[in-house]
């Protein structure tokens, strides 16, 4: 169902792009591809610069985390895993995340005016049900980080997901009619290398404040379910991206991956 108004052919958008470097490097559009994340990790191992995609019309093996699998049927979406060699510690690749959320929680806004947030450490979510997930996945080297693949799975029409994902996925076209996803792709590289360029300056500190005004998590009522299962208030996130979590006795804890539940998001009441 390819339509020549929403393609993702890099003629139309790299004249487009704003970055320096973000979405250059080595390009492929596919229309086809197992796994973005899986062929840009790859490129990474043989060498391609900072910078580079992936992106395709639909994935036959798309990955969610902990093993999980992505929905990304044909034109629906925007499935597309970016290259970064990001000048930080490797106990901060994590924070790599939360900036591709905000990235794209900015990206999603500015085009649409809709108001994604975020909701720790790799949704997105539009009045509670999910709209964009994000997968990392990290190499290391000698000395530290050598790349990190950052895959983001954005809904943007409603074929995205399958019916029996309704109560907990939602897409753009859910919403309005959908914009035409170079102009999502161009803006979330932008918001992308600024974020990662902050990130490289200041650590969490320096997005701490744009990242707060779009979670849905910090401040709310969360349910963490992990090694111990508890209720508490997500006050704050940590230098390493971890979420600080304070139960019911006063305890503060740092939960670093997990499961986590927000009340009122994607079914949990
Ligand atoms: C994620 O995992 O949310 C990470 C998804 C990352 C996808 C991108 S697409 C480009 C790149 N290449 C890849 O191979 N992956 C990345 P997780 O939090 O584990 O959520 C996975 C769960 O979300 C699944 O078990 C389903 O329940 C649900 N799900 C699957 N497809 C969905 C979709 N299209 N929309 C909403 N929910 C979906």
């Amino acid at each position: 169902m390819s339509n020549h108004h929403d393609s993702l052919l890099a003629e139309g958008w790299l004249p487009l792009l704003t970055t320096r470097y973000m979405g250059r490097g080595q390009v492929q559009v596919l229309h086809e591809a197992t796994s973005t994340n899986t062929l840009l990790k790859q490129m990474a191992l043989s060498g391609a610069p900072a910078g580079s995609l992936c992106l395709c019309e639909t994935q036959t093996a798309g990955k969610g985390r902990l093993g999980r699998g992505w929905h990304s049927p044909a034109g629906q979406g925007l499935w597309l895993s970016v290259l970064l060699r990001p000048r930080i510690q490797p106990e901060q690749a994590p924070l790599v995340t939360l900036c591709a959320a905000l990235a794209m929680a900015q990206a999603v806004n500015e085009v649409t005016g809709l108001d994604a947030r975020i909701k720790w450490p790799n949704d997105l979510v539009l009045e509670g049900k999910k709209l964009c997930g994000i997968l990392l996945e990290i190499g290391f080297g000698g000395e530290g980080i050598d790349y990190i693949v950052v895959g983001t799975g954005l809904n943007v029409r409603r074929g995205a997901y399958p019916a029996e994902l309704a109560h907990q996925a939602t897409s753009i076209e859910d919403h309005m009619a959908p914009p035409a996803r170079r102009e999502l792709l161009v803006r979330y590289l932008a918001a992308l290398e600024e974020t990662i360029a902050r990130l490289e300056q200041g650590g969490f500190a320096a997005i701490a404040q744009d990242y707060r005004a779009r979670s849905c998590t910090l401040g709310s009522t969360v349910k963490v379910s992990g090694s111990e299962d508890f209720t508490g208030t997500a006050e704050d996130i940590d230098e390493t991206g971890a979420l600080l979590v304070r139960d019911e006795s006063g305890t503060l804890h740092r939960v670093l991956a997990g499961d986590v539940s927000v009340r009122g998001v994607m079914g949990y009441v």
